[in-house]
């Protein structure tokens, strides 16, 4: 007989884990709570996975001697609670795929923000190096999906929080460690600490063999590190120059001290040479450099990778000049935080478009940025009492539209030669929008019908 294997979740990572767990010669059962979507019945269907939907049998679940759990399911629902109860191992999907990764090496990043920038970043530095690269985890595609299919080189792996909790063996070749702000702490009883502990499960199994890069800067990542023994490599990233090996931004460069077996290695690169914006985003610059260095990718290559790198769209996305005026979509930033960093990050004075549905933002924390670069703000939204309230007395121009046509319209009347018209909502789209990315698609067509138009004029 077989070993049985139950999956709980039939989305993407129960899906992938089924389908590896089934080449790998396991008795495999699905179990989803919900609907499975048509496709995925179909895949399971055509590799005979016996599934259930709507609902769990908790009989057909807790005959299984290990059960991998989808990282929606949190610990807490009644079924897990059964199973840990009677003993019976759950893991993450994460978990079960890194089991199966022989020879190839893994590059996992977590962090509340910039993973996923870092993650395609470092995917693409390695693929440009001209190895064989799956991108995976929390990013999009399952990891264990991605073992299944096999043949890469490299594994590199966005992981969340959800993923790190039901860990027991992972251990990456190189594990990133972006930054820890608070968030989801509905699953972590609203205590931020264990959000904390849950991010640093990252390193729990890892030796001198690996690398482990942090960024000194955030302090509670900083602050952990204190109070433990970290046996791997470690590489600081942080904008002084305080750790043997690490990287750092100085004079329009980043620097990095590195160590390849004995020899100290010191390279520096021009922000010139670097396409992403933002102070932010040079520490994901900073991450995936090391990553690369410490899977021994030459710098040439990875020099190449990162001036030719062109991120997601909506975060922080260049889209046209016009007359000297450069527009830049960053609809992803739907909270303060990300606005800080787009403000901080982007060159000139700024025509700032902004608004939507406000989440209780608290925009002090931007306040001496605005004041500084912002000299006109545009708000777009149905509702704009929140920001217009707030900047009323800071501002010497606000203007309030309902839609990305007018926004577009009034930012160009204002914009003059050097300006940056910087859509940064810090607020949700679903207002006037369907999505972020909508709201993102909306503008960067207004901007290409505008730069036509203007084209057009000049025939
Ligand atoms: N389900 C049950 N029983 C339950 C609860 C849910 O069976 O008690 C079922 C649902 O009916 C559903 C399935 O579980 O069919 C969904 O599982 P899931 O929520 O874990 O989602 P997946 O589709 O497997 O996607 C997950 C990640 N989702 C979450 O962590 C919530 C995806 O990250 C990830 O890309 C994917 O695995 C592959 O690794 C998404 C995400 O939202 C992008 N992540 C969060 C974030 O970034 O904030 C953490």
């Amino acid at each position: 007989m077989n070993e049985r294997i139950v999956i709980l979740g039939g989305g993407e990572s129960g899906i992938g884990a089924a389908m590896l767990a089934q080449q790998k010669g396991y008795d495999v059962f699905l179990s989803d709570g919900g609907g499975i979507a048509p496709d995925r019945r179909r895949s399971l269907k055509s590799q005979d996975i016996q599934f259930e939907e709507n609902g769990h049998s908790e009989e057909l679940i807790t005959n299984a001697s290990l059960v991998v759990k989808s990282p929606g399911i949190p610990d807490s629902v009644p079924l897990i609670q059964t199973l840990l109860h009677k003993e019976i191992l759950v893991i993450s999907e994460v978990e079960f795929a890194y089991r199966f990764i022989d020879k190839a090496k893994v590059v996992a990043i977590t962090g509340t923000n910039g993973k996923t920038t870092t993650s395609l970043l470092t995917y693409h530095l390695l693929k440009t190096a001209g190895y064989k690269v799956a991108l995976g985890g929390n990013i999009g595609k399952s990891l264990a999906g991605l073992v299944a299919e096999g043949g890469y080189h490299y594994y590199v792996v966005e992981v969340s929080s959800f993923q790190l909790d039901g860990i027991t063996n992972f251990r990456p070749d190189v594990a990133v460690l972006l930054n820890i702000t608070p968030d989801h702490l509905d699953r972590y009883e609203y205590n931020f600490n264990r959000y904390v502990t849950s991010k640093f499960r990252i390193i729990e199994n890892l030796t001198n063999e690996q690398a482990f890069i942090y960024c000194a800067d955030s302090e509670p990542v900083t602050e952990e590190i204190n109070k433990r023994k970290v046996e791997a490599s470690m590489f600081a990233m942080t904008a002084s120059n305080n750790n043997k090996l690490n990287a750092y931004l100085k004079d329009e460069h980043l620097i990095f001290n590195y160590q390849f077996k004995e020899d100290f290695k010191k390279y520096q690169i021009p922000l010139s040479e670097i396409s992403l914006i933002g102070k932010h985003n040079m520490v994901n610059s900073m991450a995936a450099v090391l990553s690369a260095l410490c899977m021994e990718v030459p710098i040439e290559k990875v020099l190449k990778g990162l001036k030719n790198f062109k991120n997601a769209p909506h975060r922080l996305e260049f889209v046209k000049e016009i007359n000297g005026v450069a527009y830049i979509n960053d609809s992803k930033a739907t909270n303060v935080d990300s606005v800080y960093y787009a403000l901080d990050g982007v060159k000139g004075n700024i025509i700032w478009i902004a608004g939507g549905i406000d989440k209780g933002n608290d925009y002090g924390q931007i306040e001496k940025l605005v004041k500084k670069k912002v000299k006109a703000l545009i708000c777009m939204g149905k509702d704009n009492h929140a920001l217009t309230e707030y900047f009323d007395s800071k501002l010497d121009k606000i203007i309030e539209v309902d839609s990305a046509k007018k926004a577009i319209q009034q930012a160009y009347q204002l914009a003059e030669e050097g300006d940056v018209v910087l859509l940064s909502p810090a607020c949700a789209s679903f207002d006037l929008f369907s999505n972020y990315e909508d709201r993102g698609d909306k503008f960067k067509r207004e901007v290409t019908k505008l730069s036509k138009k203007l084209k057009a004029k000049e025939v």
